[in-house]
């Protein structure tokens, strides 16, 4: 009896052994994540990563046609920066044609005027004294020699159209061509081509200014604005004592920039007689009344679009636009105190 009974409990120990056996793996793959899951993910990251493939390439291109873009348009400017300086040469050659045309006409004026009031004592001292004998159109004089004040001919060139008109021009800067970094004796004499860039001299500006004389100066700048300084009062004096200027009674939209060197004396690159222990002529590579040593650098370089921003020797009116800006054009001009057009 006790074999019978012990034979199905090894049965059923049996059993359960099988059992939990045959359980165990099963357990483990049901923990695994199921397999259709794991499918889905790997779509998403390989529609994802071919997105972004997509992207990259597209930005690719973007970048390319911008470059490509770029090129265009850097060419475009050239083309026309090129196209804009040949016609300023073209506008400027037929400007010089035309006055002078219009000079020789004048002198030709001047010359019938001067022998038909050869007897009158209203000398011809200046442009002013041009304008109140009705010469009203703008362009180069020549004023006649003077035996009493015993001074030579010369050529001016006299604006009779603006602000009144009357003025005698003793320098101006547009070209850009003529040196203005020159030594005292030409600065007293003058140099220049009187229709475009040039110093009238020392020595003509002092005689010119013995009257009591007003000094306009006319700026531009690259962007086109035009601005002006203008004082009631201005001399200069002999050049033994250095052509000293004297200016007052500013009035203008510039910005007094030239008080800063009232009282002092020309300097030129050869004569250092300016208030600093620099030699300011050779720093700022002009002939000026040099301070110690600017606030205006009238005679400066000429330095063009592009480089007119980044030296301290251009052609300076700091009131307006700092140390380091070159301006595009300069005018000086004088008339005389008492003129009424
Ligand atoms: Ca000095």
């Amino acid at each position: 009896m006790v074999k019978s009974t012990a034979a199905p409990c090894v049965a059923i120990l049996l059993l359960f052994l099988t059992e939990t056996l045959a359980q165990r793996p099963m357990n483990k793959r049901l923990a695994a994540p199921p397999k259709p899951a794991k499918a889905q993910c790997c779509d998403e990251v390989r529609s994802l990563k071919v997105q972004v493939a997509n992207l990259t390439s597209l930005l690719e291109e973007l970048g390319k046609k911008q470059e490509a873009d770029l090129r265009t348009v850097v060419k475009q400017m050239m083309e026309l920066d090129q196209q804009s300086r040949l016609q300023e040469a073209r506008v400027m050659e037929a400007e010089s044609k035309y006055s002078e045309i219009h000079n020789r006409v004048e002198i030709m004026q001047l010359q019938a005027a001067q022998s038909a009031t050869h007897t009158t004592t209203d000398a011809i001292y200046d442009c002013a004294s041009l304008f109140n004998k009705n010469y009203k159109i703008s362009g180069e004089y020549r004023l006649p020699k003077d035996d009493f004040l015993g001074t030579p001919e010369l050529s001016v060139f006299c604006d009779m159209e603006n602000n009144g008109g009357g003025w005698t021009v003793i320098q101006r800067r547009k070209v850009g061509l003529t040196s203005f970094n020159r030594d005292w004796k030409q600065y007293k004499h003058g140099f220049g081509n009187i229709r475009g860039d040039f110093w009238l001299g020392n020595e003509h500006i002092f005689r010119l200014t013995r009257q009591p004389t007003v000094l306009r100066i006319e700026l531009e700048d690259w962007e086109g604005e035009v601005r002006y300084a203008e004082y009631g009062f201005f001399t200069v004096s002999n050049e033994l004592n250095s052509y000293k200027l004297f200016i007052a009674n500013y009035s203008g939209n510039a910005g007094d920039s030239l008080r800063y060197h009232n009282n002092t004396n020309f300097s030129t690159k050869n004569k250092d007689n300016d208030k600093c222990v620099d030699d300011c002529a050779q720093l700022r590579q002009g002939g000026y009344w040099y301070n110690c040593c600017t606030d205006s650098n009238l005679n400066g370089v000429f330095y063009r679009y592009g480089s007119h921003a980044k030296n301290m020797d251009g052609i300076t009116w700091y009131a307006w636009h700092g140390p380091n800006y070159s301006l595009k054009r300069v005018e000086m001009k004088i008339r005389p105190q008492n003129f009424a057009a």
